[in-house]
């Protein structure tokens, strides 16, 4: 049943303490720039930034496996790039052209990934949790040992749906993880606010999940729990519940009015929990890295993630036939 707060700190190579690094970094890098760009008109609809939360799909993707199966919200860009996607790719996808993954047609909250099996961007809150069980249902029935996350805010932690699909999951043994991704606002609603239950995994215990607290700043804690929950999965036990505490940094969306938190608190957070800043710290205390070669290492992050926005400009807009593909699957 419920287990206790992650406190155990893994031993991390260097390489991998880098890894970290290079990832968390192209996603805020990546995030950066989408930001620019829909300042500048360039993207249209919706755009949730995951600046801030990095750690959490980083961490949990060092825990995953090839053919793990991943589904998330809007919040999603971060998801992709940790999964493997091609950072052209999705910034096309944000920009409406034809490069992009979904041929210009999604934008930010509807991307999709066969070959990395990543099941989306979902708009419609909580709406990924029953679709995250389906698809750990399908690996059951077929027999493998695939494991898949699903992804969920604190918000949607308030959905009924989640609870039906608590229920369903643990009924069936499911190999899906959920993992309550609690960046502490729903909107502009804190948890405080929306809830007298605030310990989001503990709901687990009324359905059998077994479950835990992680904090979402340290991706090595979050790797640590991630290869945990894992574990129970494939060895056929179940459902397991992660929530990963984190913080988002910038709005909601890009129109956010940010009128129901201070200033003081984004930047307290940023200058003493980011998850960047920490394995930056570990890299140069370790003497694994100097300040140079770390500097090295955004150049490069910076001339992807350009690279990838220059892609994303100079693709076309789709043309108008492609209105009719992709609506049914094919036979
Ligand atoms: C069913 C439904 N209700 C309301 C909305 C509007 N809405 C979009 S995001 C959001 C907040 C969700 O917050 P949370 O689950 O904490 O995720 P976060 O945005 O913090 O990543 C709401 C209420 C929606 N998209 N779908
Ligand atoms: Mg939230």
């Amino acid at each position: 049943m419920a287990t206790r707060k992650t406190v155990r700190k893994p031993n991390t190579s260097k390489e991998e303490l880098l890894g970290f690094y290079r990832e968390m970094l192209l996603i805020r890098r990546f995030e950066e720039k989408a930001g620019q760009l829909y300042g500048m008109g360039l993207i249209g609809g919706f755009c949730h930034l995951y600046i801030g939360q990095e750690a959490v799909v980083v961490g949990l993707e060092a825990a995953a496996e090839d053919g793990d199966k991943r589904v998330t919200s809007y919040r999603d860009h971060g998801h992709m790039l940790a999964c493997g996607m091609d950072p052209k790719g999705v910034m096309a996808e944000l920009t409406g052209r034809e490069g992009g993954y979904s041929r210009g047609k999604g934008g930010s909250m509807h991307m999709f990934s066969k070959e990395k099996h990543f099941y989306g961007g979902h708009g419609i809150v909580g709406a990924q949790v029953p679709i995250g069980a389906g698809l750990a249902f399908a690996d059951k029935y077929l027999g493998n040992d695939r494991v898949t996350f699903a992804y969920f805010g604190d918000g949607a932690a308030n959905q009924g749906q989640v609870y039906e699909t608590y229920n369903m999951a643990e009924l069936w043994d499911l190999p899906v993880i959920f993992v309550i991704e609690n960046n502490q606002y729903a909107m502009g609603t804190s948890v405080q606010r929306s809830t007298k239950s605030p310990s989001l995994w503990e709901r687990g215990a009324a359905y059998g999940i077994p479950g835990e607290e992680v904090d979402g700043m340290d991706v090595q804690a979050v790797k640590a729990a991630g290869e945990k929950a894992v574990a129970h999965c494939r060895a056929g036990k179940g459902p397991y519940i992660l929530e990963v505490k984190t913080y988002r940094y910038r709005g909601h969306s890009m129109s956010d009015p940010a009128k129901y938190r201070t200033r003081e608190e984004v930047q307290k957070m940023r200058e003493e929990r980011d998850a960047i800043e920490h394995v930056r710290e570990l890299l140069l205390t370790g003497k694994h890295a100097t300040e140079d070669e770390l500097k090295a290492i955004d150049k490069d992050t910076k001339a992807i993630v350009n690279d990838a926005a220059e892609f994303a400009k100079e693709s076309p807009e789709p043309a108008l036939d492609e209105l009719y593909t992709d609506i049914y699957a094919d036979a």
